[in-house]
């Protein structure tokens, strides 16, 4: 179970812009005094915890981030524009760690910190600025400082959103490996899952989660059959569990009643896992046999649970998109 998410990235600062050398040309003024303006500050890379993301999936999919360039001095003692910041938005809990001395830089640890990845070069003094007694003319102005470049380690320790119960052979590992990175093992048999697995699922620019597929449940899980109920730690702290049911699964053939029974392994488990938000999610609909039951049992489904229910395939993807953004909802 991967459960750190890591990337990493370049930084760079914009540089500074240079001073500029520049004189007063006024009528009937032979000899105006200098007038260059400063140049701008260069932009800073910024890191910015936002509380809707939970990877770093946004982050990773760049290698490098780049912060503009201030702007020159111009005459008429006018300042060069300040370089625009390259502001990343990164989960609440990244650590950012130095590449090359694999030094701790910061623990983004609550909403809305920054952090500066490279801080953008000052800007150049114009010549204004080097007037002196014995030179009323000065011909020097500074340039702007470089910009920093750096490369930083982003780390992330995960904790799943959403959490995947049902039955073995419900869907469950077939959903995460095609919504997420994840790829768990797939087959017709039960408990093929023997482990748990994280994924991180991305539903729009800026939105994204993580979550997990653990070991098919089956009746009496609490009192040590199958795999037991041990594996429901990893979906404890979960915020909404995804409950999938193959409605026209051969070795439990009454959906309703496999609906109740992984509800009482949740119970069995704990009050805060059993009342966690739920979503129901009818796998298989690309089976005809599969698409009749549904239609079957949705109301009274729908009625036992209080709960949403979606018809859902992962083969053809049908309904996915609802789906995810139902999570969307409860998440964001
Ligand atoms: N036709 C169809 N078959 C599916 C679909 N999703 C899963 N399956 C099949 O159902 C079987 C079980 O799928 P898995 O994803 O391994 O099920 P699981 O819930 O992870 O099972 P365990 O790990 O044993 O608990 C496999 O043969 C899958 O190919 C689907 O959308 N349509
Ligand atoms: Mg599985």
């Amino acid at each position: 179970m991967k459960f750190i998410d890591e990337t990493i990235i370049d930084v760079v600062s914009g540089d500074g812009g240079n001073g500029c050398v520049s004189f007063r040309r006024e009528k009937y003024v032979p000899m105006g005094g200098p007038n260059g303006g400063d140049g701008g500050g260069g932009g800073s890379v910024i890191l910015k915890t936002d509380a809707n993301l939970s990877t770093l999936l946004d982050v990773s999919y760049r290698r490098s981030f780049k912060a503009k360039r201030g702007g020159n001095g111009k005459g008429k003692q006018m300042t060069g524009p300040t370089g625009e910041d390259c502001v990343l938005r990164v989960p609440v809990g990244t650590a950012i760690y130095d590449v090359e001395s694999n030094e701790l830089l910061a623990d983004l640890d609550k909403k809305e910190l920054e952090f500066i990845a490279a801080k953008g070069g000052r800007g150049g003094r114009g010549n204004m600025h080097f007037v002196s007694s014995t030179n009323q003319a000065p011909r020097k102005a500074e340039p702007g400082t470089p910009g920093e470049k750096r490369r930083i380690r982003l780390e992330l320790k995960l904790l799943a959103d959403v959490g995947l119960v049902g039955l073995p052979n419900a869907g469950k590992s077939t959903l995460i490996s095609t919504v997420s990175n994840a790829k768990p093992k797939i087959a017709d048999y039960p408990f093929t899952t023997k482990i748990p697995s994280l994924g991180l699922v991305r539903i729009e620019a800026d939105r994204s989660f993580v979550m997990a597929d653990i070991p098919g449940l089956i009746e009496g899980a609490h009192t040590g059959v199958g795999m037991g109920i041990q594996f429901l730690r990893h979906i404890e702290r979960t915020r909404i569990i995804l409950h999938l049911i193959d409605p026209v699964d051969l070795a439990n053939p009454d959906p309703i009643a496999n609906y109740k029974a992984i509800r009482k392994e949740l119970e069995s488990y704990g009050e805060h896992l059993a009342n966690r938000p739920e979503i129901i999610v009818l796998t298989k609909m690309d089976l005809p046999e599969a698409k009749v039951k549904s239609d079957e049992i949705i109301a009274d489904l729908k009625k036992l649970s209080g709960n949403k229910v979606v018809c859902l395939s992962a083969a053809t993807r049908y309904n996915l998109e609802e789906l995810l953004f139902s999570i969307g909802k409860v998440l964001f």
